[in-house]
């Protein structure tokens, strides 16, 4: 994973376009700038240069911008070859410049190398290398603004400022150890408490701004569940804005998972409409109901239906239901058809009423999902934030729990206090990449795109 020969890779998307970008990183780039132009070119300044193949053919004019280290990208030297965007062209410029950067050792770039680099040159921190990302696979106009604030480092100047302070902390209550009797004394006086106080509320701030990070990077798994014709499909429509699902008034219309992506509020949401569930002879719906259970499974959130035609046949449903949503998964209960509601005949007064037919109510249920999968709403200052970060908050948490009650035990618990101190810092300390598990850097690399 941390190579040090050359690299090169096309840095713009696949396909055709104006103009397609390659790019090389390497320690030393000089000898093959010479290689492939015949000539030394100044850093930060474009040049219109032509790329000739082995026979003296012209491949390409395109425009070489040198970025000498460490005042790159990567930190290494990097040459930006602007060209014209077509695949088979960029191909030929690789080809090329593999030929000829091969007494340099020049290889293809691995998925995510360039930021890597970027990354073991303290370019970025581990927070920021992934903020670059999620910038780039952001789904919607809130997810990109808050992934070019971690970029900036917005995220990881709270993680570190949180750090600081525990690390004062601790430095606080180790140069103490040697004078246990004076232990209580030392609590009081230090004012220990508070400060573990203080580290506290500034923890939660911190989960909660990843909390609602992690929603506008990946969004949420909604799946609508029920009886037959409850009108799943139909609120998929409603809610897309369009004939996404197929909808008929016969029972088991829907036989395979139907998704889409929607925005609710710039939050996006992956909507599964699934097949109703009910026992069935039948080999194909009931191939279809296995996958409804397998997306239940896997939701943020399951949006269970019921119609004002027939609230009585559900209860056994919701039970199975509810046994095999995973953990911490929330349940909303929709009633559909309220159009055809008698107001005496409610079964479930808790349940929110909308009709998908004429568009009833659905103002009020998608608040009520953003409610529910805890969605602040646009907050200034959001960053975007990944599971990987809301498990070390958490953990980092724990061990703050744990030193408060060491902390509160008083007598010879200071070194308990201490060590849960030093591993809630640990824990932290892995979001921006200092002190990371080996295996970790090469799995959150793998991730990315091939030349990032
Ligand atoms: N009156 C009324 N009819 C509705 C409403 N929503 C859906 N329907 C009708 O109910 C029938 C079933 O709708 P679907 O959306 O296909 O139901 P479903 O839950 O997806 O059904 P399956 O795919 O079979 O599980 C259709 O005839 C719809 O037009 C509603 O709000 N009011
Ligand atoms: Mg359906």
């Amino acid at each position: 994973m941390t190579r040090k020969l050359p690299i090169i890779a096309v840095a713009t998307a696949p396909g055709k376009a104006g103009v397609g970008v390659v790019r090389i990183s390497g320690q030393n780039l000089s000898s093959m700038t010479q290689a492939l132009f015949q000539k030394e070119l100044l850093p930060r300044q474009a040049t219109l240069l032509s790329l000739r193949d082995a026979g003296g053919q012209l491949i390409d004019q395109l425009v070489a911008i040198y970025f000498a280290a460490p005042a790159s990208f990567t930190g290494e030297d990097v040459l930006e070859l602007q060209c014209h965007g077509g695949p088979q062209l960029l191909e030929l410029v690789i080809k090329r410049c593999l030929e000829l950067g091969k007494d340099d050792g020049l290889v293809i770039a691995e998925p995510g190398e360039f930021t890597l680099r970027a990354y073991l040159n303290n370019k970025v921190d581990l927070a920021q290398a992934e903020a670059i990302a999620d910038l780039i696979d952001a789904q919607s106009e809130a997810a990109v603004r808050g992934a070019a604030r971690s970029l900036q480092g917005v995220f990881s100047d709270d993680i570190n400022a949180l750090v600081e302070e525990i690390t004062q902390l601790r430095i606080l209550v180790e140069s103490t150890l040697d004078f246990p009797e004076e232990e209580i004394e030392f609590l009081e006086n230090a004012q220990a408490r508070e400060r573990l106080g203080a580290v506290k509320t500034k923890l939660q701030a911190l989960r909660d701004g990843a909390k609602q990070g992690k929603i506008l990077r990946d969004g949420i798994q909604l799946v609508l569940v029920g009886a037959p014709n409850v009108g799943k499909s139909s609120l998929l429509n409603r809610l897309a804005g369009e004939e996404v699902a197929i909808v008929t008034p016969i029972a088991g219309t829907t036989r395979d998972r139907v998704k889409e992506s929607i925005q609710i509020e710039g939050v996006p949401m992956h909507i599964i409409d699934t097949a109703g569930l009910r026992q069935t002879a039948d080999e194909v719906e009931a191939k279809g109901i296995e996958r409804t259970w397998d997306a239940i499974r896997l939701a943020d959130l399951v949006v269970f239906l019921t119609a004002a035609d027939a609230q009585s046949e559900t209860s056994e449903l919701k039970v199975q239901i509810m046994e095999a949503l995973p953990s911490k998964c929330p349940i909303l209960e929709v009633l559909n058809k309220s159009d055809l509601l008698s107001k005496e005949l409610l079964v479930n007064p808790e349940a929110i009423l909308i009709s998908a037919k004429k568009g009833d109510g659905i103002d009020l249920l998608k608040h009520k999902i953003l409610e529910t999968v805890g969605w602040n709403g646009p907050q200034e200052g959001a960053i975007v934030a990944r599971r990987r970060h809301l498990d070390c908050i958490e953990r980092a948490a724990e061990h703050i729990e744990k030193s408060e009650q060491f902390a509160a035990n008083g007598n010879n618990s200071l070194e308990l206090f201490a060590e849960e101190l030093f591993l809630a810092q640990n824990h932290l300390g892995q979001i921006t990449g200092k002190l990371l598990p080996d295996d970790l850097l090469g799995k959150i690399f793998s991730q990315f795109c091939i030349g990032k």
